[in-house]
């Protein structure tokens, strides 16, 4: 099937409004075309540094303008990620993803940052870094060092967005995408839904995924976690069909993609999550916290897997790794 960059909003509206469980059987239908339907992908997130940034989204528990209670942390040690990129390794996972509260990370931290990516890649994972926004050199740094996928989110429509965030723009993470694409990294980028936004914002979140030059690799589908001290505590909780059906769209309109069912998790039912699979979720973040907030419980995720007869995807072997191999043969 030919992936298509041309997706209208009256198409993606089309899609989103129809009934539910005709979008859930279409996304399915689609999901079976492109993926092994019982087959789930595992990340596992590590946050590096801890609170004090500087912008000012409205949803996060890291900014230094909120007062979310949280405990800041400086940068940890190279060591400790290691250690913890080892357990993510034993638990199954296949992707290792380091997380930094900053704007953009400083020239001072590039060394820093660059180590890890070559320590977790010899580990034999997937890596991934979401540090906000980078310029193209140190797109093309990560890229040498080995870091397989940049996470960096639209996270609302470009209408919705200056509600949600000031300090940087819409464009600002359009261009950083533009970089890591330039460099020859995969993308990972999605949004955030129950941000108080309608539904035709969730169709603009998805217009511009699905019309970037190349969809992105990864799309990471979070319902807020609402955070105490922030400007959205209080928003209404958004109806979890809500979440299924951006995630059905996004299966749809972007169908080679692996659709992650991201921060949120911890507040569904194995039911819902196994409609949210039905709907073409095919990738979580496991472990029991996310950067700074409760994930799901230790063996939770095993439990469901093996309830659902789900399995879960192996870290694909690169190609200096098959060379390899073969030449162990030979
Ligand atoms: N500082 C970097 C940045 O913003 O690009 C990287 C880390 S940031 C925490 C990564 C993403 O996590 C955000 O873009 C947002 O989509 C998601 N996120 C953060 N706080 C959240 C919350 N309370 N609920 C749901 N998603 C959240
Ligand atoms: C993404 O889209 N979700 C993850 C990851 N990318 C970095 C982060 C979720 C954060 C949830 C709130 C918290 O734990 O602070
Ligand atoms: Fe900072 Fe990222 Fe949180 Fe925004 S989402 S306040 S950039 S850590």
């Amino acid at each position: 099937m030919e992936l298509r960059h041309d997706w209208t909003r009256a198409e993606i509206q089309n899609l989103y409004q129809q009934p539910f469980l005709d979008l859930v059987f279409q996304a399915q239908q689609i999901h079976r075309q492109n993926f092994n339907a019982n087959q789930i992908q595992v990340s596992i997130l590590l946050s590096i540094k801890t609170g004090k940034c500087p912008e000012d989204c409205k949803y996060c528990s890291q900014s230094a303008r909120y007062d979310s209670k949280l405990e800041a942390e400086k940068r940890i040690a190279v060591e400790k990620v290691i250690s913890e990129a080892k357990e993510a390794l034993a638990s199954g996972s296949s992707r290792f993803c380091m997380g930094a509260a900053w704007r953009n990370p400083h020239e001072r931290d590039m060394p820093y940052v660059l180590e890890m990516v070559r320590e977790v890649k010899a580990l034999g994972l997937e890596t991934c870094m979401t540090l906000g926004m980078l310029n193209q050199s140190q797109a093309e740094r990560l890229k040498d060092a080995g870091l397989d996928y940049y996470n960096h989110n639209l996270d609302t429509s470009r209408e919705y967005y200056s509600n949600i965030i000031s300090t940087r723009t819409f464009d600002d993470r359009l261009n950083t995408l533009e970089y890591v694409r330039g460099a020859g990294m995969k993308v990972c980028s999605g949004g955030i839904v129950g941000l108080g936004e309608d539904t035709a914002d969730r169709i603009g979140l998805l217009l511009e995924l699905a019309t970037l030059p190349i969809h992105p690799e990864s799309v990471p589908i979070n319902m807020l976690v609402p955070i105490e001290g922030t400007p959205l505590a209080d928003v209404e909780k958004l109806d979890v069909t809500e979440w299924i059906r951006t995630i059905a769209v996004a299966r749809i309109i972007m169908p080679k993609s692996y659709i992650r069912l991201s921060a949120g998790r911890e507040s569904l039912s194995d039911s819902d999550q196994a409609l949210a699979f039905m709907a073409g979720a095919n990738s979580i973040f496991s472990g029991e916290k996310l950067l700074t907030t409760p994930n799901v419980a230790q063996g939770k995720d095993q439990q469901l897997f093996q309830k659902l007869g789900l399995t879960v995807e192996k870290p694909k072997p690169s190609i200096a790794e098959l060379t390899l191999d073969a030449m162990s043969v030979a």
